[in-house]
């Protein structure tokens, strides 16, 4: 049980949102939520999370055999949940509703060569309804790229929000030899609790997996704090080759994880985090998220919650017209005023090309219970 947060003035608009959720059908994005659960970030900036500990995201390619490496994409997915789950709540004192991107909005970040190669981020908002992120992290030096996308889809239920996550990663190492290892990673449901309270905060509930294409397969088990036992933001793991336990893993996923029956640690996620570095807005161009959504953004920081709004309204309906107006002819014009849900089929994406079947999803999805035998994903091409 928490204390109540909700400005005076807000409460009876927080009781009227909670009450809405009830009623909501898949996409929470779009929904009108009161200002002091808004947050001036948007969407396109949570990839970065993947990589708040380059080094580990580089010291995968150090890994001498495939079980080194299979253990070692193990340590660096963990350690990235804190991160992922749980900043709002350091930062900002709770869970926040992010700003919705536009399609076609970018995000591009660097973590700079501090040893082991320069990290490099670059994100595109792939679709608008439903919302999808597309993103792709990078180490030359090093070898290591991460692949994904990801999508939400949210229900209402016993006071929380649950959401499920849509989309994969696809992390890929270059091995001595020239070749290449591929793994598979599948992302966790989430439940938002402390909504009654206004603290929502995120608990991470049932499985994930990290699939390679050497045969070696990591389950991951997240527990919250049950009725009777149990702490916060718990896992256990295992690693398995082609379906033989080799190594277990248990702790909290916010704090220290250690390898089961011993007092090796395993992951630390305490050590400080190395947040992206953003170009300057003055030399992002117009669709990069921080420019985009300046004033946004400003407005929400400062409480001036009206001119966040009206700057809000402006940006989607500039994009509304953009998404018509560009890359067609007359006559495609004339066509896409009188259907403008076409418009979005009509979108021309910047930095990935869209497959209908990912090959290394394919390959390897039939190794975890539950998902489905294809996914469809969008592959970098470059900043062209
Ligand atoms: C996006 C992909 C990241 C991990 C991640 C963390 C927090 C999630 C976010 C994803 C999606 C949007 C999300 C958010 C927490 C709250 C927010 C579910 C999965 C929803 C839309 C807003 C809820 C509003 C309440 C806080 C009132 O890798």
């Amino acid at each position: 049980p928490g204390t109540d947060v909700v400005p005076t003035e807000q409460k009876a608009g927080w009781t009227s949102f909670i009450k809405s959720l009830a009623s909501m059908t898949g996409d929470l994005s779009s929904m009108t939520a009161p200002p002091f659960i808004l947050s001036p970030t948007s969407l396109t900036e949570f990839p970065a999370y993947w990589c708040e500990r380059p080094e580990l995201f580089a010291d995968i390619a150090t890994g001498r055999t495939e079980q080194d490496r299979a253990e070692k994409v193990l340590r660096w997915f963990i350690c990235t949940l804190k991160g992922q789950y749980t900043t709002r709540n350091e930062k900002m004192g709770s869970e926040k509703k992010p700003l919705n991107p536009v399609l076609g909005e970018e995000f591009f970040g660097v973590w700079p060569d501090v040893g082991f190669g320069e990290t490099t981020l670059s994100v595109e908002q792939v679709s608008h309804h439903p919302p999808i992120t597309a993103y792709f992290i990078q180490n030359k030096k090093a070898g290591v790229t991460l692949q994904g996308h990801s999508g939400q889809k949210t229900s209402f239920s016993a006071g929380s929000i649950n959401v499920k996550q849509n989309g994969h990663a696809v992390l890929t190492v270059a091995v001595p030899g020239g070749k290449k290892e591929n793994f598979l990673i599948t992302l966790p449901k989430l439940q938002i609790q402390g909504l009654v309270w206004g603290s929502p905060y995120i608990e991470l509930t049932d499985s994930t997996a990290i699939v390679s294409d050497t045969g070696f397969v990591a389950n991951i088990d997240y527990k919250g704090k049950g009725w009777v036992s149990g702490k916060a933001h718990s896992y256990k793991a295992t690693l398995a080759h082609n379906g033989k336990t080799v190594r277990s893993y248990e702790g909290t996923w916010t704090a220290i994880g250690k390898v089961a029956k011993s007092d090796e640690i395993f992951t630390d996620a305490t050590v400080p985090k190395t947040e992206v570095s953003v170009k300057p807005i003055e030399e992002q161009n117009d669709w990069e998220s921080r420019k985009l959504w300046r004033a946004t953004a400003q407005g929400i920081r400062t409480g001036d919650y009206e001119a966040a709004s009206r700057d809000k309204s402006r940006i989607e309906a500039s994009i509304k017209f953009y998404l018509i107006f560009s890359n067609s002819t007359q006559n495609e014009q004339r066509q896409m005023r009188k259907d403008e849900a076409s418009a979005g089929n009509q979108w021309q994406l910047k930095l990935f090309q869209y497959v209908e079947s990912d090959p290394v999803y394919k390959k390897l999805a039939s190794h975890v219970k539950g998902i489905p035998s294809e996914e469809d994903a969008y592959i970098f091409r470059g900043n062209a």
